[in-house]
């Protein structure tokens, strides 16, 4: 990778790149997915000129990130994968981390994108000045650029729970996307804090070989079993042999998926009635004791949290070594977990599942649009955007996976794609008609969000009467309220009049 360590410059001279004819200088901050799926898209589209900026060694974002025990996707692996990249060999229905972790590098490693990407390189700063965009990264290296796409995914940073007393204990404490590997957990006690997606496949996974087991739940979840199925050799071999088949499936579970969960999250009654119904079937059938299957049942409509899909959670809380703890958390001591009914419950390990800060996208890296206008002062914990990628007075900055995006039980990378399709619609505008800048109008992105704000309001992540990561500073939940294939439709077809074409 040539050192492109630069001086910032007085850049209004080259900032028309196509105007003058020369290829844009595009950085691409994160190498995880969306990066991936950015960089060769891109690629594709005749835009070679492509940094990426990773601030850990390896490409693969949330599936590099997290290691914990048992983890797995729940979307299917025959849709969550790239569509320009799809693959017979998947060992399951829905495959484990490292599988999954695994494929991204290799991708990346087949599309040149690893050749690309600048590794062990945060970038700190991002300023728009004299049509450009100045780079910052934590070496103090400052570069420019014509266009950057922000691919830093959404549930990045860690959020760690305000409880008194987390310092002090005396055992191995992590948070699971941090998890400690060289800590025995075998025949320890471990505690989990939290019951979300994580926690249960974390606690489904160790159950068996830890000595106790104990979950603090604060809101029990619904969650429906996971439909896991091992894939034949003969099975991969034909699907191998005939890539069509890889195909079908790929649109088969995405259509599936479109028409079920999604359309149940966003209104359909009918569906929603029968994910709620079949949340209930597998407690019930999955959790004998019936104080216990009180004590896991939710006061709100299924698919209102995101819903978890797990078959390991019920049988390895209903073991003899787990206990569900529901008491409210007092305090953490040096040897364990007090709860407010005075007990003190002793761990020799603590493992903190308790989710993400879900406003951060692109944040903590600071940005700066025109006249410095600052990002994360502009979303002030509600972070809002034009169709999830664009801002007004952010002019060639683009975002994967941005706020009021549609995600949830959906795959993220067909998302991401349609998000990347969109943004090189934009650049082959700017080629075709020589622009040196779009950026979007603020009424297209306000009259967006208002659209936004009232469709959010027929959605079970609304009225389902649950509290989650999805809402936000507004009150409301930071989600696309329509069904994915809606977002989808729009977005194959920019609608330019949304934006400022600025020659
Ligand atoms: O995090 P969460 P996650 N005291 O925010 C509890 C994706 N994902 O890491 O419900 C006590 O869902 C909190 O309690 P409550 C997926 O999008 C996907 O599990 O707020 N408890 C909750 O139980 C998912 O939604 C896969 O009352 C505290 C838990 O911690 C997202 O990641 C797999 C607490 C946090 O749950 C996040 O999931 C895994 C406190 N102070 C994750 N603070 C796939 O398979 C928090 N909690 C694709």
């Amino acid at each position: 990778m040539p050192d492109q360590t630069e001086q910032p410059t007085d850049s209004a001279n080259n900032a028309d790149w196509a105007q003058a004819g020369r290829p844009p200088r595009i950085a691409i901050v994160g190498a995880g997915m969306s990066g991936i799926a950015a960089c060769v898209k891109l690629e594709k589209a005749g835009y070679s000129d492509v940094t990426l900026f990773e601030k850990a060694d390896r490409v693969g974002g949330t599936w590099r990130e997290n290691t914990y025990p048992g983890l797995s996707c729940d979307i299917p692996s025959r849709w969550y994968c790239f569509s320009f990249a799809l693959k017979a060999q998947w060992s399951h229905r829905y495959s484990y981390g490292p599988e999954i972790q695994a494929y991204m590098e290799s991708v990346a490693q087949t599309f040149g994108v690893t050749q690309k990407t600048r590794f062990n390189t945060a970038v700190t700063d991002l300023q728009y000045l004299n049509g450009q965009w100045q780079l910052t990264t934590e070496r103090n290296e400052v570069m420019t650029f014509d266009i950057i796409i922000s691919a830093t995914g959404i549930l990045h940073k860690p959020a760690y729970p305000a409880i008194d007393g987390l310092d002090t204990f005396a055992g191995h404490s992590f948070h699971s996307a941090r998890w400690d590997h060289s800590v025995d957990i075998r025949d320890k006690r471990v505690g989990v804090i939290g019951t979300g997606s994580t926690a249960c496949q974390i606690v489904g996974a160790i159950t068996p070989q830890v000595k106790k087991m104990l979950v603090f739940q604060r809101t029990p979840q619904w969650m429906m079993a996971l439909p896991q199925i091992e894939y034949s050799k003969r099975w991969n071999a034909m699907m191998e042999r005939f890539p069509s088949l890889q195909k079908l499936s790929y649109h088969y579970y995405m259509q599936l998926m479109a028409t079920t969960f999604a359309a149940g999250t966003v209104g359909n009654k009918t569906v929603q009635r029968l994910i709620h119904w079949a949340c209930r079937k597998h407690l019930r059938e999955s959790v004998a004791d019936d104080a216990l299957r009180e004590r896991l049942t939710p006061n709100y409509q299924a698919a209102c949290k995101r819903l978890i899909f797990c078959s390991d959670f019920y049988p390895a809380i209903s073991s003899d070594n787990a206990a569900l703890i529901t008491e409210r958390i007092e305090n953490i001591e040096s040897t364990g977990v007090r709860t407010t009914d005075g007990t003190l419950h002793e761990l020799d390990v603590l493992v903190l599942a308790t989710g993400f800060d879900p406003g951060a996208f692109i944040l903590p890296t600071r940005v700066r649009g025109e006249n410095g206008v600052d990002l994360e002062t502009r979303w002030a914990g509600a972070p809002r955007a034009h169709r999830a990628v664009a801002l007004p007075d952010f002019p060639n900055f683009w975002m994967l996976e941005g706020p009021t995006g549609p995600v949830g039980n959906i795959s993220l990378i067909t998302i991401t794609e349609y998000q990347v399709d969109y943004v090189i619609s934009m650049l082959n505008k700017m080629k075709a008609e020589g622009l040196s800048a779009i950026k979007v109008k603020s009424t297209a992105c306000e009259n967006y969000n208002a659209s936004m704000r009232q469709g959010i309001k027929n959605t079970i992540w609304f009225t389902g009467g649950c509290d989650s990561w999805y809402f936000d500073a507004s009150g409301l939940p930071n989600l696309y309220p329509f069904k994915p294939t809606r977002y989808l439709k729009d977005m194959r077809h920019p609608d330019y009049s949304e934006y400022e074409l600025i020659r």
